[in-house]
């Protein structure tokens, strides 16, 4: 007896025919679901995530890589030493004076959840981006994209992904005591300010980079670098007058990097609205912590 007769033998002919009755029409609804669900999040096009050792950026490398697609020979990059210009102190000149003008700038930030429809000048946004961009970075990789959004039709897809998102966000993936906890908050999966607040900073972290060869480069702590660019952004969209808000848009990554056509090495950290506070916006009357409580002296 032949393997194929075994086979035969061993399953019920009948019983597998009569099976896929119920088995083929499940598999076509499957793959439909699958297939329109890819549509809406992708508008149709797959965009395929490169292997390591693919060609990423249209570079291809030559030499030789590891598992991970890093060259494994280290490369020397020298770099000169110049003396240091030394802190500035703005201000009269009175460290305790610039220290205190600082404190009462991000003291006066809040989380604004509702905007006007004020225009934002797009060049003072430009600056701040400029300043978030003179951060510490791990080895001086300086790992971090900032993506300035204010087209109206790229912030409304923005919207119907995070949205759609969110709602199964609040409705599965978050506790019960984590909804009960923002609910002072007075947030849900409707996100209007994506659409109102005239520009939106989608800001990256570069999980490696590429050299000009094609090969990986080493991003070291990307994630707390491009976090610590992220805090100078906030400070510095503060002294402009600008509004901002902190959002980290769960589960939403993937699509909105393919949305802005970035490449596999950036990873979505935050989303952060940015314009004027709504006439009428309110905020949450929360207290800060008095610094005796998050100080430590030695
Ligand atoms: N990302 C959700 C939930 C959310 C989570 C935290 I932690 C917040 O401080 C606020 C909201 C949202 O944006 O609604």
């Amino acid at each position: 007896m032949n393997f194929v007769e075994e086979i035969i033998r061993l399953f019920d002919r009948s019983l597998i025919i009569s099976c896929w009755k119920y088995i083929f029409p499940v598999l076509v609804v499957a793959y439909l679901i699958i297939f329109l669900y890819d549509k809406h999040l992708y508008g149709g096009k797959k965009v395929k995530e490169a292997a390591p050792s693919e060609k990423l950026d249209g570079i291809e490398y030559v030499g030789e890589i590891d598992s991970e697609g890093f060259d494994p020979t280290p490369v020397l990059e020298e770099k000169e030493h110049v003396p240091f210009a030394g802190a500035t102190v703005f201000l009269d000149n009175d460290p305790h004076k610039a220290a205190f003008r600082f404190y009462k700038i991000v003291n006066n930030r809040r989380s604004v959840r509702q905007f006007s429809s004020r225009p934002v000048d797009i060049s003072i946004v430009e600056k701040c981006v400029h300043a978030a961009g003179t951060s510490p970075s791990g080895a001086h990789t300086e790992p971090w994209t900032f993506c300035l959004v204010s087209d109206t039709e790229i912030k409304a897809k923005i919207r119907e992904i995070v949205e759609a998102e969110e709602l199964i966000n609040y409705q599965q993936r978050m506790s019960k005591q984590w909804t009960t906890d923002l609910k002072p908050l007075k947030t849900n999966h409707v996100k209007e300010y994506l659409t109102e607040a005239p520009c939106l900073i989608l800001i990256f972290k570069q999980t490696y980079g590429l050299k000009v060869d094609g090969s990986k480069k080493q991003h070291y702590y990307n994630e707390i670098s491009t976090s610590i660019a992220t805090g100078i952004l906030l400070c510095a969209l503060q002294a402009a007058g600008l509004n901002s808000l902190v959002t980290t848009p769960l589960n939403c990554g993937p699509a909105l990097r393919h949305l802005l056509g970035r490449p596999v090495n950036e990873k979505l950290l935050v989303l952060l609205p940015v314009g004027y506070a709504a006439k009428d916006c309110t905020v949450p009357d929360l207290q800060r912590k008095p610094v005796e409580d998050i100080l430590v002296k030695y």
